[in-house]
């Protein structure tokens, strides 16, 4: 007979919004509110976006927990990424709460991201305590963005209970909670009362034994391998043996060396365990996110987590470019498959898969973006690698193709009606809304295939003249609605190793869009721009003037050329063809020809013609 007991000393809560919503934000409020930090003690901004990316970008790429206390609970936060490629750090955070904050802006309304954390947590049974953050914007519209959460939540099919969800209004980065709009909040003790007040206490049932859901993995030099999870039922205290129980509930015995717990931002050493507690175990090499962590005696597993299946694929291969090994310290396949094979430990939504090929993986993700985060970070610990074209993944289905489709939402100065809805309909996107609003802004709705939308931000971002917002979410496989030309222009690729030179590329750039600047080195097969027609150049980009005029040879640097924008791994990633692939460096991003020969690549054109013909 299971004997249900609480453990009101602990709330376990996951912070969930669209993306740029103010999660890390509040959180930095609820540290300083919570006494966590001294009188005057300087703190960063966003202290949970600890990674150096997430810094540099100013979004949350990884779920991370941390913990309060207030009025002697201690309350586990765990603040998550908005942006719709991290969806399965969500998926992984939620496996570890009692409940949810659902931040939502009192400008912007509930978001496509909005809507998939809301679904994610209304799923998994989350008590949600709703707070309207930002209520200073000047363009608040605090009420209306009431009213939009009520349609979302019953289009989600929240039961009545659900629906009566505890309101908050919140200004999170001047550290405010208020009850109502009216009524000015100083601090956030309203919404710390209301945590412990609505969000049920972990429940754990007195008559089992240990058992703990690992939903993270980390790793100390001096402790290795570290599992963190929320116990569900039991205790447990160091040094006692246990065994984990993985996906194909095999039992690996364990012995636990250490155990401990979030405290503030840091981990502190316990001695024993406390029910409903998430707590960090080291003592165990082989253990992957979901597998359940219990007694010998009573072994007994918990569900596992359930991610999202990945819908987008990339080949990984080794640097095959000349320039190899020049800018990296690992080149080797074996260092890039085992670096990837830890990636897909800690990240739930990554999968790696073999080719065949010893030089080549196939990973898989959530989006390109999240993928393109992968091989920058890779790229920063001193990787060199060659990726291709951001791959949708197709299924089949009674013989039938299907594909990922998404929900698209576009929000734009009406006069660029035409030219967006024009392209998204070349692109197979269907119109599903189109809301005029009267104020010279219209929002359409789109379903339009996943592959369409690779790369199209930054044509959206030109033709919008950077004023449109898009957004989309992931609404389900359906069936393919056909090709469509990918990009309409060529590649100039340069037919020799070398370094550019000025005139030699002023020369080119009629031709195209340049994506070199002098003096930077290039080599057969290398990508040096975009061609303004259909189909590749072969061009020598290191060509220099003739020296048979004296005078005017020296003026070859006084050339102006267009100035080139750098290119970024995500622009790189986004703009290569099938044939094509982006080489990866700590120092540097170019695009290549997959074969780089050009007479190996005419030899394989003509036979292709000739197939064709
Ligand atoms: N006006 C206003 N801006 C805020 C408030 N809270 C946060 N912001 C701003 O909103 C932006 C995003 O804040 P974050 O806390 O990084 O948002 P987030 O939800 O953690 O974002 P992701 O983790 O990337 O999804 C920052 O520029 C903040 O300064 C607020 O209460 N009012
Ligand atoms: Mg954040």
């Amino acid at each position: 007979m299971p004997k249900l007991n609480n453990n009101e000393r602990i709330r376990n809560i996951a912070i969930i919004a669209h993306v740029d919503h103010g999660k890390t934000t509040l959180v930095d409020a609820m540290f300083r509110q919570s006494g966590l930090f001294r009188v005057g003690q300087e703190v960063d901004e966003r202290i949970m976006d600890s990674m150096d990316l997430e810094r540099e970008r100013g979004i949350t790429i990884a779920a991370k927990n941390c913990s309060v206390v207030w009025k002697r609970v201690k309350i586990n936060i765990i603040d998550t990424p908005g942006h719709a490629d991290f969806g399965g750090e969500v998926e992984r955070a939620i496996s570890m709460a009692d409940g949810a904050l659902l931040l939502v802006d009192a400008s912007e309304g509930p978001l496509p991201q909005t809507r998939f954390v809301l679904k994610k947590a209304l799923a998994a049974g989350l008590k949600i305590i709703v707070v309207i953050n930002k209520i200073d914007r000047k363009d608040a519209r605090s009420d209306d963005v009431l009213d939009e959460i009520y349609d979302l939540m019953i289009d989600l099919d929240a039961t009545e209970e659900q629906l009566e969800f505890p309101l908050l209004y919140a200004i999170g980065r001047e550290g405010i909670a208020q009850k109502t709009l009216e009524e000015k909040g100083e601090d956030l003790h309203l919404l710390f009362d209301t945590i412990i007040r609505e969000i049920p206490p972990p429940a754990y049932d007195t008559n089992e034994p240990f058992q703990m859901l690992v939903s993270d993995l980390g790793y100390s030099d001096y402790l290795g391998r570290l599992a963190i999870g929320k116990v569900f039922n039991g205790k447990t205290s160091h040094n006692i043996s246990l065994v984990c129980i993985d996906s194909e509930g095999k039992h690996n015995p364990l012995k636990v060396s250490k155990l401990q717990t979030y405290v503030g931002l840091k981990f502190a050493e316990i001695e024993n365990t406390e029910p409903g507690d998430i707590i960090v175990l080291s003592g165990i090499e082989n253990v992957k996110i979901g597998d359940t962590i219990c007694t010998k005696e009573f072994p007994k597993s918990l569900k596992r987590i359930s991610v999202d299946e990945p819908t987008v694929s990339m080949k990984f291969s080794i640097n095959t470019s000349p320039f190899s090994g020049r800018e990296g310290k690992y080149v080797q396949s074996s260092k890039i498959r085992e670096r990837l094979n830890k990636e897909t430990l800690r990240n739930v939504a990554v999968q790696m898969e073999e080719t065949g090929d010893r030089d080549s993986l196939i990973v898989k993700g959530r989006g390109e973006f999240q993928l393109a985060i992968v091989i920058e970070t890779m790229r920063r610990e001193g990787f060199e690698l060659c990726v291709g074209r951001p791959e949708v993944i197709v299924k089949y289905r009674n013989g039938e193709k299907l594909e990922p489709v998404e929900h698209l939402f576009i929000d734009c100065d009406e006069n660029f009606l035409g030219v967006v809805s024009e392209k998204l309909s070349s692109k197979k996107g269907r119109m599903t809304n189109l809301v005029n609003n009267g104020r010279g802004r219209i929002r359409m709705e789109f379903s339009i295939p996943s592959r369409s939308l690779i790369g199209y931000r930054d044509e959206f971002l030109t033709d919008t003249k950077g004023t449109g917002i898009m957004n989309s979410y992931f609404s389900g496989y359906e069936p393919y609605r056909g090709d469509f030309p990918v990009r309409f222009t060529g590649s100039i690729v340069s037919d020799r190793q070398g370094n550019a030179v000025p005139y030699a590329l002023f020369n080119l750039e009629p031709r195209g869009h340049l994506l070199i600047a002098p003096g930077e080195p290039v080599y057969e097969g290398m990508v040096v721009g975009e061609h303004n027609k259909e189909g590749d150049i072969n061009v020598n980009p290191c060509k220099e003037k003739k020296l048979s005029n004296m005078r005017a040879a020296g003026k070859d640097d006084n050339v102006i050329l267009s100035p080139v924008r750098p290119l970024t791994l995500e622009r790189a990633i986004n703009f290569i063809r099938e044939d094509e692939m982006v080489e990866v460096t700590p120092v540097s991003i170019r695009i290549r020809k997959a074969v780089l020969s050009a007479h190996k690549r005419h030899a394989m054109r003509s036979a292709k013609l000739k197939v064709d013909q």
